[in-house]
């Protein structure tokens, strides 16, 4: 009771950057002594491992909403044929997950679409009234499949965002100049080693248009020289859209997956206006270090408490579990800014 009296004034008193809504469940664990960082990870990661249902191989690269006072979200579950798949899943406090053990099976008007072949790495975003669903969906290779939600239980199928070869579809949580607008990552068929980050807009979710581009690799960017991509929903505050995005590196063994964040202008998303050079967080612990792809972590999802300026960050751990971190806005800010 005394802790909940103390988050109650904590949440009247409290003003941060952060634009939206308050989320006083917010999965959290405050930072500890002994860390330097602005990102610090749960210490009871991975929060959700990789056999947590019947056939899963692995679950990881996941995304979770605030849903009915608890949270709802859509799960990439590879199972024991190796078979990606979306799967609803729900929780009371954002740690403990429950995940459908049948995947999910999106209606679609037009078969062509429908059929459904493939599925990874979902992102959900809340629009005006309904959860949309967007994922890295197979069709004559990979590209952006949308859909949408009401309740988590019956999940209609849109058309593919774009044409194959994409990944990494980003939608903002509100339309911005009365456009829904997407980040995406155009690429090859496979694991290709080029990848920037672009910008599309779209009247009515059928037609996407108005591409720009949004921001690059180099070579002298080193933990993002490879390849970028967009990955939780961007977060609005007050000095732009914050958003965090993975970046890979080719080492002598392979590729390293890192993520770090950028803060993008609210009326023109397009531009950038800060992006911080070192890395937030990169594959150090042995869960990240250690799975079917080693040294992979790559966030697809966030929690935010605008009143007090926290984020939680669910990100996948070398392609095998889910992880969570956390950050407070004001202190990501001033990293970002003082990092560019
Ligand atoms: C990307 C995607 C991600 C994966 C990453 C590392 O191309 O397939 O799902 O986490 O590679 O393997």
């Amino acid at each position: 009771m005394i802790e909940l009296e103390k988050l109650k004034a904590a949440h009247s008193n409290a003003s941060t950057t952060l634009v939206g809504k308050s989320l006083p469940n917010i999965p959290w664990e405050n930072k500890s002594d002994a860390c330097k960082n602005v990102v610090w990870r749960y210490s009871k990661n991975p929060i959700i491992q990789r056999d947590l249902l019947p056939f899963s191989n692995s679950i990881f690269n996941s995304a979770v909403v605030p849903f009915e006072g608890s949270f709802a979200g859509v799960f990439r579950c590879d199972d024991t044929k190796r078979h990606m798949r979306l799967h609803a899943g729900w929780s009371r406090d954002g740690f403990d997950w429950q995940i459908n053990p049948e995947p999910i099976k999106f209606i679609c008007e037009d078969p062509e679409i429908g059929n459904f072949v493939y599925g990874y790495d979902p992102r959900v975003c809340w629009i005006e009234d309904r959860y949309y669903v967007t994922w890295c969906n197979g069709y004559h290779g990979p590209t952006i499949g949308m859909g949408y939600t009401f309740d988590f239980k019956t999940f209609y199928q849109l058309e593919n965002a774009f044409l194959p070869f994409n990944r990494n579809g980003v939608m903002f949580p509100k339309k911005i100049n009365g456009k829904y607008v997407m980040l995406s990552r155009p690429s090859g068929p496979g694991h290709n080693d080029f990848g920037d980050i672009f910008y599309s807009e779209s009247i009515d979710l059928n037609y996407w248009g108005r591409h720009r581009f949004v921001m690059a690799t180099s070579p002298d960017l080193c933990w993002q020289s490879t390849k970028i991509g967009a990955g939780p929903i961007p977060i609005e505050t007050k000095e732009g859209w914050l958003l965090f995005y993975h970046g890979v590196l080719t080492s002598c063994s392979g590729f390293v997956y890192s993520f770090g964040a950028a803060l993008l202008d609210l009326n023109e998303p397009w531009k950038v206006k800060y992006r911080a050079t070192p890395y937030l967080l990169s594959p150090q612990k042995l869960y990240e270090c250690v799975g079917d792809v080693p040294n992979v972590v790559f966030p697809c999802a966030t929690l935010c408490d605008a009143p007090t300026g926290r984020i939680a960050i669910y990100y996948g751990c070398a392609d095998t579990v889910t992880s969570l971190a956390f950050c407070q806005v004001d202190e990501l800010l001033g990293f970002i800014k003082a990092n560019v």
